[in-house]
């Protein structure tokens, strides 16, 4: 898992999830997260039905629904903090699907692994406006710290621009994530290259 690593975010986006996760596929992302936090189940399940179809070439997760990812045969899911613990995710998901864990600190980072994450989304590293709950930005010196410990895959994640990304890939970061960098923005594929050209330089 490297590289940029995206996320779908419809009130941000600007010509909506399949377009955003058309080019996404298109550029060469790995890894396609559909994160809904608003939609009605169904909603949830059709919309994840279509993008699954469009991400045959990648990766493709579902963000918190553990249900949603079993019915629509995802890849696996994204788990934060306050979601189903990974034990039984895993139970539920069985050994083939994969599962990320979102960690704020090197304690949850080690619970995480020992539960069985097979990657872990380094939370938030910058301010970020996107995510309301997202907690005290940590910096790069805990994509650092973690990146000794823990040798399963980093995907950072929280107020990442283009910026700021070099240096998040030079502390260790395996991946990143930046959503109203590119989701927001009104070329998403020419977001997400850029992106891509700085793991070409820094990775
Ligand atoms: N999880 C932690 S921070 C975040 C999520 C989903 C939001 C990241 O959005 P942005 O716009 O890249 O700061
Ligand atoms: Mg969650």
């Amino acid at each position: 898992m490297q590289g940029y690593y995206f996320i779908t975010d419809s009130k941000l986006s600007r010509a909506g999830n399949i377009s955003d996760v058309s080019q996404a596929v298109a550029c060469g992302v790995e890894v396609v997260q559909y994160r809904s936090k608003n939609a009605e189940t169904r909603e949830m399940y059709e919309e994840a039905l279509k993008l699954r179809e469009i991400c045959r070439d990648a990766v493709f997760l579902i963000n918190d629904r553990v249900d949603i990812a079993l019915a629509i045969d995802a890849d696996g899911v994204h788990l934060g903090q306050s979601d189903m613990p990974c034990r039984a995710a895993r139970r539920l998901l069985g050994t083939e699907k994969i599962i990320g864990a979102t960690v704020h600190n090197l304690q949850e980072a080690l619970e995480a692994k020992e539960d069985g994450a097979d990657y872990l989304g380094v939370s938030p590293i910058y301010q970020t406006t996107t995510k309301h709950d997202a907690g005290k930005p940590a910096g790069i010196a805990l994509i650092e710290e973690v990146r000794r410990k823990v040798d399963i895959p980093l995907i950072a994640i929280g107020g990442i621009n283009h910026s700021n990304a070099g240096e998040v890939i030079k502390a260790g970061a395996d991946g990143l994530c930046a959503i109203s960098s590119v989701v927001a923005r009104e070329n998403v594929a020419l977001e997400i290259k850029k992106f891509q050209e700085l793991f070409e330089k820094f990775g």
